[in-house]
């Protein structure tokens, strides 16, 4: 099935300088032979050849023909890339012509997909490859491209090595049930075992700060009306893209957006000022606004510093009750005007509170500091650290997790090899979902639909 040889457009859809085809599989050089007129015949592979590129026998651009040779290369069969003006419509007629030739559309991810059933990418290195061109932050695009690079899975390829140590040593013993293991084996897989729990917690640890950067964190400010939220909300923004003014009950609707703070992906709400209103849009608005923070995982609650504090403020600090959440107290570049009592209540409803001037943005830095730490991200080097970053992994990681403590516990029991055993098989089987030995078909074809055709 899979050696028909496909072709795509690899480069993004649209006007550019120069746009890639890739043809990838058995037949990919002899379809680059019919398209393209070359110089000379024998084409060597990682050269690169300049072509003229035809359809139907006349010559429709010309360009430059880059071969390589299975299995060195991205999906591990031949592939063949040509590159060629960026035009949209005479990309589509260099394809076109890589059909006439033998090649088939390739389905979106096919490219990827090869590399992973080739065996050239683990399954968390071709996600990361998807969650690389999706990325929108310079922290999601650190992230996905130190995955990408295969830092997760080799990291997993180690405690997977450890885990094959502690079984060895089990089985070691498994032939003579009635034998107790010996106290030197025992400590040997007890220490072997500490280390692959210890790298478990770790790796478990890393998806609060794996999930704030990639999927994100879902927040809501939240305030009395005029306290500033839309301004705070367009100082994090870098744009003023909410309406702001000093009529009370300005904005209306939930406006919604996804922005980087401090490394950490907010996918951010402003929302309507909160008070007793009898204005029928501003109910609506108001009802919007208290549905939004209850959903939301972490709310930015805006405290105008520059009017004593009322009951709507009161009631902002009840909303957060029990929630992440942080006191904004904005207008910083006024003088204050709540009471000792209010200062010391948020310091002590809040663990985190900041000053800002939103108007002069003032304070944002301060705050992307606190929304780092919340997240952990502070613990975590982006580029170098093996981080988990979805929810699959995680799932995969805890659970791993519990049956390499189940197999510490039956050691430390004193229990029989073959108990032991069972635990650590169980815990590679949970690892192997992680990077594809044990991913079911389902889940691989969940993965690569989420690419682009031509990746
Ligand atoms: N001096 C000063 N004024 C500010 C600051 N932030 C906001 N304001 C002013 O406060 C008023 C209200 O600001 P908004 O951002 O619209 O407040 P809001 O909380 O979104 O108000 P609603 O949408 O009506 O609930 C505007 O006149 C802003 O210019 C600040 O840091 N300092
Ligand atoms: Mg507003």
């Amino acid at each position: 099935m899979f050696n028909k040889t496909i072709a795509a457009i690899s480069t993004a859809y649209g006007k550019g300088g120069v746009a890639i085809i890739r043809i990838s599989g058995d037949e990919a050089l002899l379809v680059a032979k019919k398209m393209l007129r070359l110089k000379s015949d024998n084409i060597e592979p990682r050269r690169a050849y300049y072509c003229e590129i035809l359809s139907d026998n006349e010559v429709i651009d010309d360009g430059i023909l880059t071969y390589f040779k299975g299995p060195n290369s991205f999906t591990g069969e031949d592939v063949c890339e040509i590159c060629c003006h960026g035009g949209i419509y005479v990309t589509r007629a260099v394809l076109q012509s890589a059909y006439a030739s033998g090649a088939q559309p390739a389905t979106a991810g096919e490219f990827t997909r090869r590399a992973y059933i080739n065996g050239k990418l683990t399954l968390s290195r071709a996600e990361a490859i998807g969650s690389v061109i999706d990325a929108k932050t310079d922290a999601q695009m650190r992230l996905s491209s130190s995955q990408a690079r295969g830092i997760l899975s080799s990291k997993i390829e180690k405690i997977r090595q450890s885990i094959l140590n502690s079984i060895s040593h089990a089985y070691a013993t498994i032939d003579y049930p009635d034998e107790d293991i010996e106290p030197a084996e025992r400590e040997q897989m007890s220490e072997c075992l500490d280390l692959v729990i210890s790298s478990l917690e770790e790796l478990k640890k890393s998806y609060r700060a794996g999930r704030a950067v990639s999927e994100g964190i879902k927040t809501a400010i939240i305030g009395k009306p005029n306290a500033g939220k839309s301004s705070v909300y367009n100082m994090l923004l870098g744009q003023e893209a909410a309406i702001v003014t000093d009529i009370a009950g300005t904005t209306r609707d939930v406006i919604e957006s996804t922005l980087s703070l401090g490394g950490v992906t907010l996918n951010i709400a402003d929302t309507a000022g909160i008070h007793d209103t009898q204005d029928k849009v501003e109910k609506i608005g108001i009802e919007r606004a208290k549905a939004r923070a209850s959903e939301a995982e972490l709310l930015l609650c805006v405290f105008d510093s520059s009017q004593r504090e009322s009951d709507e403020d009161e009631y902002i600090i009840e909303c957060a009750s029990g929630k992440s959440a942080i006191a904004i107290i904005n207008k910083s570049d006024k003088a204050s005007q709540f009471s000792r009592e209010f200062e010391d209540k948020l310091l002590s409803k809040f663990s985190h509170v900041v000053s800002v001037s939103a108007k002069n943005c003032e304070g944002a830095g301060e705050l992307g500091d606190i929304v780092s730490k919340m997240y952990d991200l502070g613990d975590i080097n982006l580029s170098s650290d093996a981080v988990i970053s979805n929810a699959r992994a995680f799932s995969s990681v805890s659970l791993a997790l519990e049956k390499a403590l189940d197999a510490k516990e039956a050691l430390l029991l004193g229990q029989t090899p073959d108990i032991i055993c069972f635990a650590l098989e169980n815990a590679l089987c949970e690892l192997d979902m992680i990077d594809g030995r044990g991913a079911s078909e389902e889940i691989v074809n969940a993965i690569f639909s989420r690419f682009c055709v031509g990746k």
